[in-house]
């Protein structure tokens, strides 16, 4: 067992920019010797993912455009993933959204719409993508998903609001698959991680405030980098986490267990 994950195949899915997290993923599953394969939500952020792709060292991966909130894209994404390679390993869904207005204020600020818009794209699109997966017989050597969490799915966090209950429909997704998926080899963990500067981070005025108390009251006293979580993803992709499945990792210096 190690932790090279070389002659394997992973998607990453959310890629946004240099910043997110899902490419401090990728370039940990990169360094790992992996082969990769891109989807992106928006047209727009096609570009971005493309130069960001160029900059690996083997550029061989593909990319795909997957509106998760799309049942046929999601089939033609994963379809034409099964025709280029055939076998994937794993999945790391990085994808959330609601709406602005959404996420500050009262939690009382929620519509029907805003709630059901960030459940689907946020909690529902794994199940959705797991659903295809086992359809296309796609992990057919065993297989590990991943997705990304935040400590506002277990506790009351600040503007978090509607999120917050995406997320923690998620978490519980994570288990539900997980019980699911487990007898055909497949596992599924959640990485809940530290307060990031990525692009979902943009536009949140007390960002600064948030990192300065991680700084400050986590045990490891510093903020998380996308780097730590794109390794606990290498660890969660390998072999070496074979006995992990259902579990929620924090990757977050430690702040959770402080009250
Ligand atoms: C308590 C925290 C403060 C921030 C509050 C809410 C953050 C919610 C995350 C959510 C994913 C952000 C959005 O959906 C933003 C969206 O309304 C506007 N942005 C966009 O449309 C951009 C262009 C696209 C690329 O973004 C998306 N998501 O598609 C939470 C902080 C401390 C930690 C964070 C940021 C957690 C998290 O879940 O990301």
């Amino acid at each position: 067992m190690n932790l090279s994950l070389q002659g394997k195949t992973f998607v990453v899915m959310g890629v946004a920019n240099k910043r997110s997290i899902a490419w401090g993923i990728a370039r940990s599953l990169h360094a790992a010797g992996a082969r990769l394969i891109f989807t992106y939500g928006r047209e727009r952020t096609e570009k971005s993912v493309k130069q960001l792709v160029e900059t690996l060292e083997t550029n061989n991966s593909i990319i795909l455009q997957c509106d998760v909130t799309s049942d046929e894209q999601i089939h033609t994404c994963f379809s034409k993933i099964k025709e280029e390679v055939g076998t994937i390993h794993g999945i790391a869904h990085c994808v959330a959204f609601a709406n602005k207005e959404e996420l500050s204020g009262e939690y009382l600020n929620v519509t029907r719409e805003g709630f059901l818009l960030a459940q689907n794209i946020s909690a529902y699109s794994l199940s959705a993508i797991a659903k295809e997966v086992k359809n296309l017989e796609l992990m057919a050597e065993g297989g590990s998903f991943i997705t990304l969490s935040y400590l506002g799915g277990e506790r009351v966090m600040t503007n978090y609001n509607v999120m917050g209950v995406a997320k923690a429909s998620l978490e519980a997704s994570v288990k539900y698959l997980a019980s699911n998926l487990g007898q055909y080899g497949i596992r599924v963990n959640s990485i809940s991680a530290g307060p990031i500067r990525t692009l979902s981070a943009k536009g949140v005025s007390d960002f600064n405030t948030i990192l300065k108390e991680v700084e400050e009251k986590s045990p490891l006293r510093r903020c998380t980098t996308p780097e730590e979580v794109g390794d606990t993803a290498v660890f969660l992709f390998s072999d070496m986490s074979r006995g992990i499945t259902g579990e929620n990792i924090h990757v977050d210096s430690g702040y959770h267990v402080i009250g």
